[in-house]
């Protein structure tokens, strides 16, 4: 998946209404050849979209100018006009930051069409303005924006011309305003607020993270438009009651803007084109309040548990001849959510529909340093893998930025819950600037009534480790919190997430307090962060360092591309490898696969762990999902979209069945639990066996198993003490396995120790391959145990049913292996390689 690809142009052309009408058709012929797309057809406010490729943007008080598409930023239009050297490539992010230090215009000129002028409401609606901005249409300045996460809407009914229009957006650097604000703050309060994040609401990574560096852009980095009305439906909120058993209550609340004189509201539910109720009422004071009640509710589950029917809720305004004059749909998901507080036994933990859920996945970040970039595809693309790989959790981590409404659909879509975090991350803020405050109500309000109707939100989180301050309270409490009260009766709102007042807990004694790996088994509860540091896979490096920096893992380049607040991260890296895996291979690529290896193992010790302690520990999220740049952190799958070791066994330690243990060195016991995620109880059989390094068996045992369904339980008792003497506790391997209806749900591969403590046989992989083209299946088969086996198509994208798999002798492995560009049967077998840890650990080698 070459990065490239994904930066086609959108084309903002909506021809679906504009055809009803042959006058319509006329306008918008004579529109789309002057870029703008007119949408005027159906019931709705008439709606001219300004986005496209008819914008330039211009450097203040210098001669540059470059043409400029909209969605977009400084960044990409000087990127898309080879202004700037790409920023991702080598050590260039320091030669593009000049970019973020100047002003800079966007303009163009539009034709507004006539039916325009006929309406009440004329406006300018820019859905998200990064950051400090003035806008101008005509000459007259509309107003001055210092908020990305907010709509802006302007009355331009006294400003719009018939024919040629003229729109300028100035947008001005960060640093004078932030001086400025902070001086007068800590004049008037005699608080100095340091960190640059507190004074501007923008995406607080842009300032760079410990995983990326700075790109802080300026642009229109959401839709750009004129709505013309006489009345609209400004916002629809519905709210659920459940009693046991019976139909699901619903209230639709829809907003109504404009002329209301004479408008009612009709109100449509539906499930799969179904109507299965319907309602209808008055607008009072410019809300209609409608109440249904869904029969036969089919409920929304997370991944894992059920399925995930979603309803539609379609509202029509109509005018007092019955004539709609507009509509608008949401869809919703039926269910109920509960937060347990932790007691005794139990760690804090969801229960949906009155069932606990143990939290499986991991935190999301900003796909990209530049969000205009991340198009629905790119976002669907995440959000299958995280399903296909049995997440049923996503955290959007408070760092980011307020992510688009598509993601929140595919999360309703996938069953993916998700803890939406407002965008406060490790800063305070200047609580008592009330301009501050008013702007942040804005936001704060906008984001929660856009968002509230995803059945995938479970949990509301006001920040990201943020420590107690003067005003942290009256903030995340009173003020953030009293806003989701009101707007989301009955959700549960957390202050913050892994710090002051939280109930999650971000464990973070490996890696940052250099602690081993065994130390998770002292670590329970409702885990939202943990993580393990590797590099990408060798061909996302090649794409971003020269030949001659690929000598060695620490080279200033690839150090470049590290940015633990350590500063010494690539080093921690081969510190927990080394530690875990044995000393490193002298080869580059084979290093870079190490680490990967490496932290797959790590999580997949911690995940076991937390899985097995269930209900005392009910959530593992990772640290992180994925990256917004290429680079060496703690993701699972690189800013090119490239899965690491880790995604690729997270199918396995997030899978609703699972069974594990932890052999032990001392005592040569070796304990199967088994972990059920499953909604049902089941039936099915536990078998075991162990072997030598080389396969040979030394021991079998089988027995039918009850497999209660939400439930973790110690399934075997295994006293290898006798093998360990006589073999050696690196020369044992344990192969677990369970099976339904004679089906594999779930195996394993346990073992004593770490493992760099296994003595291995070198594999002879036998692999057959077959197919063409994009598609092709690969058989793997093996003369020893060969670990972390896996399939990499060289310098090749292409998607892996499955890798980095464990292989017993009298067992073969079958994946099939999409490309993403065709291939010959002939260079696919050239270019294939199949590998396991023997050849990137040579400690690990008897
Ligand atoms: C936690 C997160 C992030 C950070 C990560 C790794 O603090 O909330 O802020 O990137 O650890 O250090």
């Amino acid at each position: 998946m070459s990065q490239d690809a994904h930066f086609g142009m959108v084309s903002h052309l909506t021809r679906r209404r504009v055809l009803q009408g042959s006058a319509g058709l006329g306008i918008a012929l004579m529109l789309e050849r002057s870029g703008v797309a007119l949408d005027a057809g159906g019931a709705g406010p008439i709606v001219l979209d300004l986005g496209g490729n008819q914008w330039t943007l211009h450097e203040e008080g210098a001669s540059r100018e470059v043409p400029a598409t909209i969605p977009g930023s400084t960044y990409t239009n000087l990127l898309a006009a080879k202004a700037i050297p790409d920023p991702f490539f080598g050590e260039n992010n320091g030669k593009v930051q000049w970019v973020a230090e100047k002003s800079w215009l966007f303009e163009r000129s539009f034709d507004a069409p006539d039916d325009l002028h006929g309406k009440e409401s004329v406006e300018l609606v820019c859905h998200g303005l990064d950051t400090l901005a003035t806008v101008e249409l005509n000459g007259h300045p509309l107003g001055d924006c210092n908020n990305m996460f907010r709509t802006w809407t302007f009355d331009i009914k006294p400003h719009l011309r018939r024919g040629r229009n003229q729109l300028r957006i100035a947008f001005n650097p960060l640093n004078d305003y932030v001086a400025k604000q902070r001086a007068a703050y800590k004049e008037k309060y005699g608080i100095d607020l340091e960190n640059e994040r507190s004074w501007v609401r923008k995406g607080p990574y842009m300032w760079g993270w410990d995983w990326c560096r700075p790109i802080l852009t300026q642009g229109i980095w959401k839709k750009i438009e004129i709505r013309a009305y006489d009345t609209r439906i400004a916002d629809v909120g519905v709210f659920q009651n459940h009693s046991a058993g019976e139909a699901v209550q619903l209230e639709i609340h829809a907003t109504v803007a404009g002329r209301t004189s004479g408008v009612h509201a009709e109100s449509r539910v539906s499930l799969a084109g179904q109507t299965v109720a319907t309602a209808n009422g008055a607008v009072t004071n410019g809300e209609a309040i409608l109440q249904v009640a869904v029969a036969d509710p089919q409920l929304w589950w997370p991944n894992g548990m059920g399925d995930q029917p979603l309803y539609t809720i379609t509202v029509e305004l109509l005018d007092a001849d019955g004539k709609p004059v507009d509509t608008v749909t949401r869809q919703i998901g039926l269910r109920t959510v509960e937060v347990v507080p932790p007691s005794a036994d139990v760690a804090l933990h969801l229960r949906v529909n009155g069932l606990p859920v143990f939290a499986k996945g991991a935190d999301w970040i900003p796909a990209d340093n530049m969000p205009t970039r991340v198009t629905p595809e790119i976002l669907r693309w995440y959000m299958s893998q995280a399903a296909d790989c049995n997440f049923n959790f996503l955290r959007l981590w408070g760092g980011g930025y307020y992510e688009e409404d598509e993601l929140f659909d595919l999360c309703d879509e996938l069953g993916l819950m998700l803890q939406f975090e407002f965008k406060f991350a490790n800063a305070s803020y200047p609580v008592k600037d009330k301009q501050w405050m008013d702007n942040l109500r804005e936001e704060i309000e906008q984001q929660t009534r856009r968002c509230r109707n995803h059945p995938s939100i479970v949990i509301w989180s006001g920040n990201n480790e943020i420590e107690y301050f003067q005003g942290y309270d009256q903030l995340f409490h009173d003020f953030i919190g009293g806003i989701v009260h009101r707007l989301v009766p009955g959700a549960f709102y957390e202050v913050g997430s892994g710090a002051h007042g939280s109930g999650d807990i971000h464990s973070w004694g490996v890696w940052h307090g250099n602690e081993p790996v065994e130390s998770y088994l002292g670590v329970e509860g409702f885990v939202t962060e943990f993580g393990m540091q590797s590099t990408p896979v060798p061909m996302t490096v090649r794409a971003f360092i020269d030949p001659a920096d690929r000598q060695s893992i620490d080279s200033p380049v690839m150090q470049y591309h590290e940015l633990d607040g350590s500063g010494h991260g690539i080093e921690i890296i081969m510190h927990y490898t080394e530690a875990n895996f044995g000393q490193a291979p002298k080869d580059f690529d084979d290093t870079l696969w190490l680490t990967d290896i490496n932290q797959a193992w790590m999580m997949r010790y911690a995940v076991e762990h937390w899985r097995r302690d269930m209900p005392k520990s009910m959530a593992a999220a990772i640290w992180q999902y994925n990256d917004c740049w290429p680079c060496s952190t703690w993701s699972m799958v690189d800013w090119y979209r490239r899965p690491k070791t880790v995604l690729h066994q997270s199918r396995r330690f997030f899978a609703p069945i699972l069974v594990s243990g932890l052999p032990d060195l001392t005592s040569g016991k070796a304990d199967i639990w088994i972990t059920s995620d499953a909604p049902k109880n089941a039936v099915g059989d536990l078998v075991w066996t162990v072997t030598t390094a080389d396969g040979k068996v030394l021991r079998q045992g089988t027995k039918q198993i009850d497999l209660p369904a939400r439930t973790s339980w110690r399934a075997e008792e295994l006293d290898l003490s006798d093998l360990t003497q006589s073999h050696g506790t690196g020369n044992l391997l344990v192969w677990p396995e369970v099976l339904v209806d004679g089906r594999t749900v779930a195996q394993n591969t346990l073992f004593f120790g770490r493992p760099k403590e296994l003595k291995l046989q070198q594999p002879h992989l036998t692999v057959t391959t077959s197919g063409g083209e994009t598609r092709y299946r690969v058989v793997i088969e093996t003369d020893v145990p060969a670990l972390w086996v896996w399939a990499n198509v060289q310098d090749t994208d292409a998607a892996y049913s499955d890798n980095f798999f464990d292989l017993r002798r009298e067992r073969s492995a079958e994946i099939q292996v999409v490309l993403d560009n065709p291939m010959s049967p002939s260079d696919f077998r050239r270019k294939l390689q199949i590998r396991s840890v023997y050849d990137v650990a040579p400690e690990m080698r008897a």
